[in-house]
């Protein structure tokens, strides 16, 4: 029953593995576009063109190929899940325009419920305010772009990210709203802290106690936070809740390789070593002062009510075979 995912399934797969194409959000959209290309190409080619069982496997297949790229941002499932419980008709081509539907409506979705929450977020910051950010996340910027939108007076300071170095691309987005930044080494956080009013990050998952999942060193930065006594926001849409938390589940920490950490050529030299490096860490609620989603604002420990009600029923998986 398995088909190979066409063409542009395989290359998003591969882009999202190597991380051309990251972030939680822009992961998810990703995933729901490739999940209408597989449509077409699939209502457009061989066997599944005129069998609408084989259209549905290949949907599957697509979806289970999506799924195995990285593990820990539940916006990924979470994409796949809103378009193929939508996947419907008796017809390969109502099947087709079902998926693709659904697939329009999951980006539109994503894109207003970014707005909102920078709306929402902006209202913590206020004109005069310094922020201090970790990582790339849109859904964190939103909230700084909305605040300068709003005419307030913000500036920035972006930590560089190890390994990979993601803050180059928020201080670059900062740069281009207008907000003066300052780009600091990732172990320099805390001598600045004192110089910021406010910490503002994204999340890849937000589990049912309110735990923040997110690039790796957002819990230190959480915990220097609060003994320097600077309030903590994460800014995440209701995408980003992970509804298997809510049965007890955790949340899997993706360990990538060490050539991100260390270059290959000089690896040698050091010689036996062990190298770890995980993507993401766990930041406890009780370091968190709100989590800002397009829905409001949240104290971690009540995150777990939204998540009630917007997967009571438990989440299914309907890209399994
Ligand atoms: C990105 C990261 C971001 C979240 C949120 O990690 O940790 O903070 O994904 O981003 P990576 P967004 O670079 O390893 O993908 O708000 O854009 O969804």
């Amino acid at each position: 029953t398995d088909t190979e995912p066409a063409a542009p399934v395989r290359e998003t797969a591969e882009s999202i593995a190597t991380m051309e194409i990251r972030g939680a959000a822009t992961i998810a959209s990703a995933a729901a576009e490739a999940l209408a290309e597989q449509a077409e190409a699939a209502a457009a080619s061989g066997e599944t063109a005129s069998d609408p069982a084989a259209f549905r496997a290949s949907l599957r297949a697509a979806g289970r190929t999506l799924r195995e790229t990285r593990p820990t941002a539940v916006s990924l499932p979470n994409a796949l899940r809103y378009v193929l419980q939508r996947m419907e008709g008796e017809t390969v081509d109502e099947l087709r325009r079902s998926v693709v539907g659904a697939s329009d409506a999951f980006v539109r979705q994503l894109d207003r419920a970014q707005e909102d929450l920078g709306r929402v977020g902006a209202n913590r910051l206020a004109d005069g305010d310094t922020v201090m950010t970790h990582c790339h996340s849109t859904d964190a910027l939103a909230c700084i772009e909305a605040a300068v939108e709003q005419g307030k007076s913000i500036s920035a300071v972006v930590k560089e990210t190890r390994p990979r170095q993601q803050g180059h691309i928020t201080a670059e987005q900062l740069r281009d709203a207008g907000v003066p930044v300052t780009l600091i080494v990732d172990s320099a956080a805390r001598r600045y802290l004192d110089e910021v009013d406010h910490v503002v990050v994204g999340a890849d998952s937000i589990a049912a106690d309110g735990g923040v999942i997110n690039k790796i060193g957002t819990s230190g930065l959480a915990v220097n936070a609060r003994e320097r006594g600077v309030p903590i926001m994460t800014a995440a849409q209701t995408i980003k809740l992970h509804p298997e938390t809510l049965t007890g589940h955790t949340v899997e920490i993706e360990m990538r390789d060490e050539s991100e950490v260390i270059d290959p050529e000089t690896r040698d030299e050091i010689g036996e070593i062990d190298v770890r490096n995980p993507a993401f860490d766990v930041t406890p609620p009780r370091y968190m002062d709100a989590i800002v989603t397009e829905q409001g604002q949240f104290p971690p420990e009540s995150i777990v009510t939204l998540m009630r009600e917007l997967f009571g029923e438990g989440a299914a998986e309907p890209w399994a075979e």
